[in-house]
C-alpha cells in the first residue's frame, strides 16, 4: 500500500516509519523540516511539505495519490500556548488542507492523531474518572481546539464524502525520542535526565496523574485502527488508554532501575494548569470492544524497555554532534 504521513519528523513519525516499511508499505514521509538524523534508519522517501500551504500540499497528494495519509503534524499544547497563531495555522488550517487534498486526490483513507487535550474541566464539575469517549469537550489550549475541530472535521468529511477517516485520542506519548512542545514531555524527561544527569527537576507538581502511553502501543494502536474493517468501527475517535501513574510514581518506576536518579518538583504555572484539566484516566471500552484494542506496556515493563532506549539514543546523539 502507499502511504503519506506529514509531520514524520515528530516523535510519533520516528517509530511509525520504520514499522510501516517493515510491513512491505511503500511509504512517502513528509515535513516541514529535512529527514532528522535520528530518523534517518526508518527508510522509505522524505519530502518536504508544509501542511499550511494548500497549493503544496495539494500538488504533493496528487502526485503521490497516497491509498492512506497518516496525519500527524501539529504542534502541541505547551508550545500552542506560546503561540496560538502557529498552533491554529499549523493545526487547523493545515488539517483542512490535507482532508481538502485527500478528497481531491481520492484517498481513501485518512487516520488523525487526536489527544488528550481535547478534554477539559466542564462548567458543572471535574471530568469523569477514567473519561468516557462522550463527554461534552472544553479544552483549554489552542492545541486542544484545534484538536476537536480536527476530530469534527473528519467526521464531516466522512458523511460528506466518503473518506474513511478513523482516529485516536492520544494520552502523552513516551519514547525514546526527543519530544517537543508538550506538557506531558516532563514524564519522558524523567528517564532522559535520569539517564544523561542523574537528576531532573520536573515542571509538574508531584501528585501530576494524566494518562500516557509507550510509543510501541501508540504506533500499534495507530496500524490496528488503521487496518481494520470499516464495519467492525462504531466511531470516529477512539479514546485508547495504557496506565496513569503519578508523577512520583514514575520517578519510583525509574529508581527501580537507576537507584541514584534524584527528582524534584518545580511546577511551571502555564504547563501545570493544561495537565490539571486533562483526565486523569481514559475509559477505552470501545476501542477494545471494535477493534480489539489491548495496550501491553505498563509503567514497570515501560521503564525497562525504555532505559536502554534512552541509554543508546544519547550515545548516538553524543556520536553525531561530533
Ligand atoms: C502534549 O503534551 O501536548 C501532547 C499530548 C498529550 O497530546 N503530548
Amino acid at each position: 500500500m502507499k502511504i503519506l504521513l506529514t509531520g514524520a519528523g515528530g516523535q510519533i513519525g520516528h517509530d511509525l516509519i520504520g514499522a510501516l516499511v517493515a510491513d512491505g508499505h511503500e511509504v512517502v514521509s513528509t515535513d516541514l523540516a529535512p529527514r532528522p538524523p535520528s530518523h534517518a534508519h526508518a527508510g522509505g522517501d522524505w519530502q518536504r511539505l508544509d501542511v499550511t500551504d494548500a497549493a503544496g500540499v495539494q500538488h504533493l497528494f496528487t502526485e503521490v495519490r497516497p491509498d492512506l495519509v497518516f496525519h500527524l503534524a501539529a504542534i502541541l499544547s505547551a508550545r500552542g500556548e506560546q503561540d496560538p497563531r502557529l498552533a491554529y495555522d499549523v493545526n487547523q488550517t493545515g488539517t483542512w488542507n490535507v482532508l481538502e487534498a485527500c478528497r481531491r486526490a481520492k484517498v481513501g483513507r485518512v487516520i488523525f492523531t487526536s489527544s488528550i487535550a481535547v478534554f477539559g474541566p466542564p462548567p458543572s464539575g471535574p471530568l469523569p474518572d477514567p473519561t468516557p469517549d462522550d463527554v461534552a469537550l472544553h479544552p483549554t489550549t489552542m492545541y486542544g481546539v484545534t484538536k476537536v475541530s480536527g476530530e469534527l472535521l473528519c467526521a464531516y468529511y466522512r458523511s460528506r464524502y466518503g473518506i474513511d477517516c478513523r482516529g485516536v485520542r492520544f494520552p502523552g506519548l513516551i519514547s525514546a525520542a526527543m519530544p517537543g512542545g508538550g506538557s506531558s514531555d516532563y514524564a519522558l524527561f524523567m528517564y532522559v535526565d535520569a539517564v544523561r544527569k542523574g537528576s531532573y527537576e520536573a515542571f509538574a507538581r508531584a501528585d501530576t496523574r494524566i494518562p500516557l502511553m509507550y510509543m510501541p502501543d501508540g504506533v500499534r494502536a495507530l496500524l490496528e485502527l488503521a487496518f481494520a474493517k470499516r464495519e467492525k468501527l462504531t466511531r470516529t475517535m477512539y479514546n485508547i488508554a495504557s496506565f496513569s501513574p503519578r508523577a512520583d510514581e514514575i520517578a519510583a518506576s525509574v529508581r527501580r532501575v537507576i537507584p541514584d536518579a534524584k527528582f524534584t518538583y518545580a511546577p511551571d504555572p502555564v504547563r501545570q494548569g493544561i495537565l490539571d484539566s486533562w483526565p486523569k484516566a481514559l475509559d477505552d471500552a470501545a476501542a477494545r470492544a471494535d477493534w480489539n484494542w489491548k495496550p501491553r506496556f505498563d509503567l514497570d515493563a515501560m521503564t525497562d524497555d525504555l532505559i536502554p532506549r534512552v541509554r543508546r539514543m544519547l550515545d548516538l546523539g553524543a556520536i553525531l554532534s561530533h
